[in-house]
């Protein structure tokens, strides 16, 4: 059989602009295609979300309620005891995640912090769970102790184009994001990295955040496409929303040009109907966030998930499955 989905690293932006613009039931189409060669249309992954270290971040990212530079109100805490990590990872695990992704607001993690990031590692893992952490940018040294606790997968996003980066944080470039995520890889770590869309940005900024990705030497693992959860007194909290038509092309998009990664309908799924992540499902998502907060924002109650799991007839997938069918 011909292989209509071979995976590529020399995506052109011309390719990627003609699939992303082309009648929005041949995109479909042509995406659950991809999908279906890689993946069971009908299992979707399940991650839990924790924040380890919350607030009263240095860095300036426009959308993020834990900035210190932005007007939002959340005060800063310290980094979280190991136990309460490994407590709260068993409930998760309870409720059917099979991913336990642990966040912090880091611009990067202090060398002091080493020790308790590998206890909850080693915690989680013990539970039979991937692990997973996003602590900011990242030396070489302390990527190599991330991986010898045995991380499984490093969340690092890139956020939106090269273009539109500068007009979100000014406090770290693109190119910075793109050295610690060949770090992580370098070091055999498996990547997850995605972006935000809503926030203001072009068609093109989407179209070239996703071609970012998909010409990295190797495609990440997991690509979080997030909506832009407005926060109130952020520099975003008021932007114009973003046609869910336009999101779920880039959730298409996103599969057509990295058929092997695992793509998540992460932030933002509060506001979308039931329909409308059934279509995100239907266009190659095959990934969320469970459980009702996020890192501080809120997402939709467990009970909601299983309604409409059962509704779409769509399973949990098993820990470990890599996409090959
Ligand atoms: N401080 C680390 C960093 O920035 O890499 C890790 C935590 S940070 C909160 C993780 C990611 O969450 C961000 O890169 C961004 O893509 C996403 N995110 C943060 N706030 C969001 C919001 N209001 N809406 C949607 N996504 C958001
Ligand atoms: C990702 O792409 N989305 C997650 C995770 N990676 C770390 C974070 C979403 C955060 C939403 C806003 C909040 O909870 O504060
Ligand atoms: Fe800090 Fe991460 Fe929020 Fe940026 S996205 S302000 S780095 S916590």
């Amino acid at each position: 059989m011909l292989d209509a989905a071979p995976i590529r690293t020399n995506w052109t932006r011309e390719e990627a602009e003609k699939i992303y613009n082309q009648p929005f039931m041949d995109l479909l189409f042509r995406a659950q295609t991809v999908h279906r060669e890689h993946f069971d249309p009908n299992q979707v992954q399940m991650s839990k979300l924790l924040s380890i270290k919350t607030g009263g971040c240095p860095e300036d990212c426009a959308y993020c309620s834990q900035s210190a530079r932005n007007g939002a109100k959340l005060s800063a805490a310290k980094l979280i005891e190991v136990e309460r990590v490994i407590s709260e990872a068993k409930k998760a695990k309870e409720a059917g995640a099979t991913r336990y992704c642990m966040g912090a607001a880091w611009r990067s993690p202090k060398d002091r912090d080493m020790d308790a990031l590998e206890a909850m590692i080693n915690g989680v893992k013990d539970l039979g769970m991937e692990t997973c952490m996003t602590l900011g940018m990242l030396e070489e040294d302390q990527v190599f102790r991330l991986r010898d606790a045995g991380l499984d997968y490093y969340n690092h996003n890139i956020d939106t184009s090269e273009r539109y980066y500068k007009e979100i944080i000014t406090t770290r470039t693109f190119a910075d994001r793109i050295e610690t995520l060949n770090r992580v890889r370098e070091a055999g770590i498996k990547v997850c990295a995605g972006g935000i869309v809503g926030m203001g940005e072009q068609q093109m900024d989407r179209i070239d955040m996703l071609l970012a990705l998909a010409t990295l030497d190797e495609h990440p693992d997991s690509v979080p496409v997030n909506q832009l959860i407005p926060i109130a007194d952020t520099p975003l909290a008021d932007v114009e929303k973003l046609d869910p038509i336009e999101f779920v092309r880039t959730i298409a998009l996103a599969r057509i040009l990295m058929p092997k990664s695992h793509v998540r309908l992460s932030a933002g799924r509060t506001e979308m109907t039931d329909e409308m992540q059934a279509m995100c499902f239907f266009a190659g998502a095959n990934s969320i966030f469970v459980g009702d907060t996020l890192l501080t924002a809120d997402n939709p109650e467990e009970d909601n998930d299983k309604a409409l799991f059962n509704r779409l007839g769509i399973t949990a997938m098993a820990a470990g499955c890599d996409g090959s069918r």
